[in-house]
This record gives structure tokens, C-alpha cells and sequence, in this order.
């Protein structure tokens, strides 16, 4: 997707601090952090949300998630962390390139639900 930003920043036309990249997916910071640790997990592949999966989708989406608590113990989230996938208007999404928030890095983050 040309103007999709998340797809800008997998081609390297965008910066960002890259936390991990493999095949099929990228890694990197959030730029206005939730806590003191907050990575956007995101597929190189446009997806625009978690509600335009299709079932070719379920490896992509079980690495995704496989990838989350490895990620937050590299960065020091030893005790736990919170993974959010916001999806679309209602769920407050706001950029509309499927990605998993991984925040953590507090002594407990505040009760969500
Ligand atoms: P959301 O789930 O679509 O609401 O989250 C989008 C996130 O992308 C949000 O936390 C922004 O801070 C973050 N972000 C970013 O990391 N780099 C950017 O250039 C832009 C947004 I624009």
C-alpha cells in the first residue's frame, strides 16, 4: 500500500527503532510510548485491521501473538505485559495497518476492563 504508514516504515522509507524482523513480520517502538515499554508487532503484508483477516491469515496471526511475550522479556517484562489490537473506528484505530500493541515496563498498568 503506497500511503499505509506501517507499510512505509516495513520498506525503510520511514524510520523507526527497530526491535525484531523476520520474514513476516517487523518490530519496532512505539513513537508516543503508553508506558515505559510499548512495540507495535506488525505484518509486513498490508492487513488493514483484525477484521479483514481471512483464514490464510491464522500462521501469521499465531506468530504474531508467539512473538509477544519473547519480545517482552527482551525488553524486561518479566512480571507480564498487555497485548491490545485496537480494530477500526469503535475499537479507536487509528492507524489502519493490523498491528499488536505489547506494553508493559510498569509496576501494573491500570485496569482496562
Ligand atoms: P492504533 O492501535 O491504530 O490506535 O495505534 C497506532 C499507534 O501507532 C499509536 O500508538 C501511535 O503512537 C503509533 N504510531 C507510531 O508508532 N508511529 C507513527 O509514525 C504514528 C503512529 I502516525
Amino acid at each position: 500500500m503506497e500511503d499505509c504508514l506501517f507499510c512505509k516504515i516495513v520498506r525503510g522509507e520511514i524510520p523507526a527503532t527497530k526491535i525484531h524482523e523476520d520474514e513476516d513480520t517487523l518490530v519496532f517502538l512505539d513513537i508516543h510510548p503508553a508506558a515505559p515499554v510499548h512495540l507495535l508487532v506488525v505484518p509486513k503484508q498490508h492487513i488493514g485491521s483484525l477484521s479483514e483477516v481471512d483464514a490464510s491469515h491464522q500462521q501469521l496471526l499465531g506468530k504474531m501473538l508467539w512473538l509477544a511475550p519473547r519480545l517482552a522479556a527482551s525488553q524486561g517484562c518479566t512480571d507480564g505485559f498487555r497485548t491490545i489490537i485496537n480494530t477500526g473506528r469503535v475499537g479507536g484505530q487509528e492507524v489502519f495497518h493490523l498491528h499488536l500493541h505489547v506494553i508493559g515496563g510498569k509496576d501494573r498498568l491500570p485496569a482496562m476492563v
